[in-house]
């Protein structure tokens, strides 16, 4: 029998014939499919706030938030265009709310964090209860509850309030899991005291007959910055700051001790002065909102490399497993995301960190 593989034309006509009954031969997408290394199409990216909050403040003169329903511009990666998604999985824009306005009340399956980026006298409602907004706090809408936000200032008196929105849309649009319904009322009922939840769930304690009122999703909607920032500050004076992260903690469920959502992993680090970190890498691609202070980060990929100096109010994303390290000579203070859960869930999180 002749064992010599046929010509390419031959191969060719054979991918033609076979595509007619939806097949297509492994063998010519085999190393795409199982690549030896992540191989994203995801870029390093970097939103200058100084560039950004000009058309932010356009795009309020533009649309209402009533009629936006949500009044946001999205923080799209250049190698994801069209995909409103900064990441393959995940989801970043920054929404804007003026005085007086409503961003009206509706709930889906997918999960949100805010995390409050400038500006006084906005609120979120979650499931009966509003929280103030005020830079540096970091906010949940856990799954499938209602939520709407507002500003409660004058047109007189009033300040924009921006927020970092981040949504793990592009996962639900993978899992084709996306529902979402209109509130029959553009503001839900408030009906809790505002702090309500936090007394109950953020005091490291839980009422005796703890019932998960929102499933994995953490029952604290509102983490405020005040003390995460007493928190690391206090560590960095007291405690060994790590070499490649400097005073990094995440954020938790405190009913279950891990992430505050299914989807999504937070964080809140601290820079010293003079920091000049190692480097590392790791499978989650991560967002991040500079919070006070200045510094810069190395991304690099292949031959590539990538320098961002940053300072408050910008946002940058290093994909997966790109080589990324952090520098800040006056000490500062970043806000980050990724989806982390999900990897260890999955048993394929994976992180190097280089010495
Ligand atoms: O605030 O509910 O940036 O539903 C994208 C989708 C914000 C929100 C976004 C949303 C929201």
């Amino acid at each position: 029998m002749d064992m010599t593989p046929p010509p390419g034309s031959t191969r060719k006509a054979f991918y033609d014939a076979i595509r007619a009954q939806h097949m297509t031969p492994l063998w010519e997408v085999l190393h795409a499919l199982v690549p030896q290394q992540p191989a994203t199409p995801c870029v390093p990216a970097f939103w200058a706030y100084a560039q950004v909050r000009p058309y932010l403040m356009e795009s309020g003169q533009l649309i209402t938030a009533e009629e936006a329903v949500r009044r946001v511009l999205i923080l799209e990666n250049p190698g994801l265009q069209g995909q409103s998604a900064i990441t393959q999985s995940l989801y970043a824009g920054l929404q804007l709310i003026l005085p007086g306005e409503v961003a009206p009340s509706h709930r889906h399956t997918q999960s949100a964090l805010r995390f409050v980026v400038e500006g006084k006298g906005a609120y979120t409602a979650v499931d009966g209860e509003r929280t103030t907004m005020t830079p540096g706090d970091f906010i949940i809408t856990p799954s499938w509850t209602w939520h709407d936000h507002g500003h409660e200032g004058t047109q007189t008196n009033g300040e924009p309030v921006v927020w970092l929105d981040g949504l793990d849309i592009p996962m639900l649009r993978f899992f084709d899991a996306g529902f979402a319904e209109n509130h029959s009322e553009r503001s839900q009922p408030v009906t809790k005291a505002e702090g309500t939840s936090y007394q109950r769930y953020g005091a490291n304690m839980l009422p005796v007959r703890y019932n998960a009122p929102f499933g994995q999703t953490s029952p604290i909607f509102s983490y405020p910055y005040d003390r995460t920032r007493e928190a690391l500050h206090t560590l960095e004076r007291q405690a060994p700051v790590d070499d490649w992260d400097g005073v990094k903690l995440r954020y938790v469920n405190p009913a279950t001790g891990g992430s505050p959502m299914p989807t999504m992993a937070t964080f809140m680090q601290r820079l010293p002065a003079g920091f000049d970190g190692k480097a590392w890498r790791q499978t989650d691609g991560a967002i991040f909102s500079v919070v006070e202070g200045h510094g810069s980060v190395t991304i690099s990929h292949g031959a590539g490399q990538q320098v961002f100096e940053f300072g408050p109010r910008d946002h940058f994303v290093i994909p997966s497993w790109h080589t990324a390290s952090l520098r800040s000579a006056p000490g500062c203070v970043l806000f980050s995301f990724s989806d982390r859960p999900v990897h260890q869930a999955l048993g394929i999180h994976r992180e190097e960190r280089l010495s």
